[in-house]
């Protein structure tokens, strides 16, 4: 029998998360802030704006023409997260310093597209949506966070099932059969181009992409509209005398490696564009390989905060993790009531308090002890974002770098970053968030090897 003290010692091997044990190797990143939240699925939550805000969606997706997923378990393969849906090997997005990773070839999943092809293989109704948690490590501010939720949605026809096998007739009937709306919607770009965004010739006819195309973007402005006119009941419900600013909205081209063509939808919102969803014909490949090479149709992925936001006026994106009552009680009884929408009353916003931290990178030449190596070449800001997620947590309302300088002689390259600390529960003490940002200091030394200014 192993002596206690030594089995303490040596490393975990493996990670228990849900039902299952997951191995653990060398690209094992995940704190364990982020593990424990994947219990809270807030998509689920009975009254959670999260949930509310997916229930409306879903009224514009009915069944039996579309079937609603909800609890797919977000730890999956590298396969069904990258690859199955055509990702090449080298793209960004599978770094380290951009996803979760359990293992070589086990992930947090990024979004909700990691189930795309299990369920275009097992789903037998024309159409569904997968709500789900989705886990980036990003950056820190008030629309970002390193957990969020995404509902993705399809819709196929089958050339074997269609009369005729006419997809473009069939198609342009069950557009006749969608209401129609009066929003303006900016739509400048082609809908197509010939390198970026293709028609997948050979898969698809012109016309067949085109009526896709047009059922797909219809469907959405109608998710818009439905968003809108609730978030207006709810402003109105609120402020008798609220008087609504004209709805902007547009269709950007956009890229995606399991979709061509492909677009962005975004909404005018406090004075910018926020791009609230990413959508597109789907990949040929990916139903051939799926094994219904016969269905052809579109996807979409869009951002539940995102659009929560806009529903309820939230201003900040890590209230949706409180577990305040002054925050939780404003939605009692909604999941029942979704004519009964009111806006989100901020409860009053505590002092903020920010404090730089300016430190010189490794120079090249050095070598890390252990952690995450921050070698001037292969820093990653990321890591300093969830170094102050560790410490802090969701007291780090923004982080953001203010300065970087290289040293003339040395070549030597520093940055100074600051940090926003303010809790949306309580007022801070002075000695508290010194604690705070010493401790963020020192892991900054520790982890990253930098040197403090
Ligand atoms: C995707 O994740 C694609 N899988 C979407 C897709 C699905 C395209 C199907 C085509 C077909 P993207 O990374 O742009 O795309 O994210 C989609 C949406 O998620 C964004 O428009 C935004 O609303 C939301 N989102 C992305 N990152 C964050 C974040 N850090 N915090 C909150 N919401 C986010
Ligand atoms: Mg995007």
């Amino acid at each position: 029998v192993t002596p206690r003290s030594l089995r303490v010692c040596s490393p975990p091997k493996s990670i228990k998360l849900g039902e299952k044990r997951y191995a653990i190797d060398e690209w094992f990143n995940a704190p364990s802030t982020i593990t424990a939240s994947i219990a809270r699925k807030l998509h689920t939550e009975k009254d959670h704006p999260i949930s509310i805000t997916r229930s409306i969606i879903e009224s514009r997706f009915p069944s039996p023409t579309y079937k609603h997923y909800s609890s797919f378990f977000p730890v999956v393969s590298t396969h069904q997260n990258f690859d199955s849906l055509g990702f090449p090997a080298d793209h960004p997005g599978r770094s380290k310093t951009d996803t979760y990773y359990m293992n070589k070839d086990t992930v947090l999943r990024t979004h909700t597209s990691a189930h795309q092809a299990d369920v275009f293989r097992s789903n037998e109704s024309a159409g569904w949506t997968i709500s789900a948690d989705v886990y980036r490590r990003d950056a820190i501010d008030r629309t970002h966070y390193p957990i969020f939720h995404q509902m993705e949605g399809a819709r196929m026809w089958d050339r074997k099932k269609v009369p005729g096998g006419n997809i473009v007739q069939a198609v342009w009937e069950d557009i006749a059969n969608l209401p129609t709306h009066s929003m303006i919607v900016e739509d400048p770009n082609p809908p197509t181009h010939p390198e970026r965004n293709p028609l997948q010739t050979g898969q698809h006819s012109k016309e067949e992409a085109e009526a896709i195309a047009a059922h797909l973007k219809r469907s959405l402005e109608l998710v818009v509209v439905e968003i809108f006119s609730r978030a207006k009941a709810a402003a109105i419900a609120s402020n008798p005398d609220y008087v609504d600013e004209p709805l902007r909205v547009r269709w950007i081209e956009a890229y995606f490696p399991f979709t061509s063509p492909s677009w962005e939808l975004e909404i005018f919102w406090q004075g910018d564009w926020l791009e609230v969803l990413g959508c597109g014909v789907v990949k040929q490949e990916i139903l051939e390989k799926a094994g219904v090479p016969s269905q052809l149709g579109w996807a979409f992925g869009i951002g539940l905060e995102r659009i929560a936001m806009l529903l309820f006026e939230i201003p900040d994106i890590r209230l949706f993790w409180s577990k305040d009552e002054r925050f939780l009680s404003q939605f009692k009884g909604l999941s029942d009531n979704l004519e009964g929408l009111k806006r989100f009353v901020p409860f009053s916003k505590y002092p903020t308090c920010y404090k730089d931290v300016s430190f010189w990178l490794r120079s090249s030449s050095s070598s890390a002890g252990g952690g995450i190596r921050a070698n001037a070449q292969d820093f990653h800001e990321n890591d300093v974002m969830e170094i102050v997620r560790d410490v802090a947590g969701d007291i780090a309302e923004d982080v953001a770098q203010v300065d970087e300088f290289t040293h003339p002689k040395t070549g030597r390259k520093s940055l100074c970053y600051r940090i926003n600390y303010r809790s949306l529960e309580r007022t801070l003490t002075n000695a508290e968030t010194n604690e705070y940002h010493e401790k963020v200091q020192r892991e900054l030394v520790k982890k990253l090897g930098v040197e403090l200014r």
